[in-house]
């Protein structure tokens, strides 16, 4: 009885949460490039609070004239950035683009990045939805 009563809370709770639910980016930052560099990459964690599977289409940046989704794949015993055309976001789960994984590659920069700036990525959803986010400058950690 009381297992049951704590399912249903939880069932009710789950809802609730799906209701209010949203795609949320955290942690957002860029690493700080070496001068005079051209390319430098972004990380951050989506979470997906829905109860239905969205998906990451594309990236724009303000700071830079490309921005692609990239993974890290071994390729022998070297490892390869290879470019994806799109990201998957599961139902109730978080995505992390941490260094030495997923990340943003940020090409064609437009002015120098200094460290403690922010740069600016939007994240458009294939259901239409963009995501503004300002991404602080730091040192890879
Ligand atoms: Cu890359």
């Amino acid at each position: 009885m009381k297992f049951r009563l704590l399912s249903i809370l939880l069932l009710v709770c789950w809802s609730l949460t799906a209701q209010a639910g949203e795609v949320e980016v955290r942690d957002a930052w860029v690493s700080l490039p070496p001068p005079g560099a051209e390319v430098v990459a972004a990380y951050m964690v989506v979470l997906n609070m829905e109860a239905q599977g969205h998906r990451l289409r594309r990236v724009s940046c303000d700071e830079a004239s490309e921005a692609e989704f990239h993974a890290m794949r071994r390729h022998g015993n070297m490892m390869q950035m290879v470019h994806l055309e799109g990201v998957d976001l599961p139902a109730g789960e978080r995505v992390v683009f941490a260094p030495g994984g997923m990340h943003i590659m940020l090409r064609g920069l437009r002015r120098t990045l200094k460290r403690g700036e922010d740069v600016h990525l939007h994240l458009f959803l294939e259901d239409g939805r963009r995501l503004d986010i300002a991404a602080p400058v730091r040192d890879m950690r």
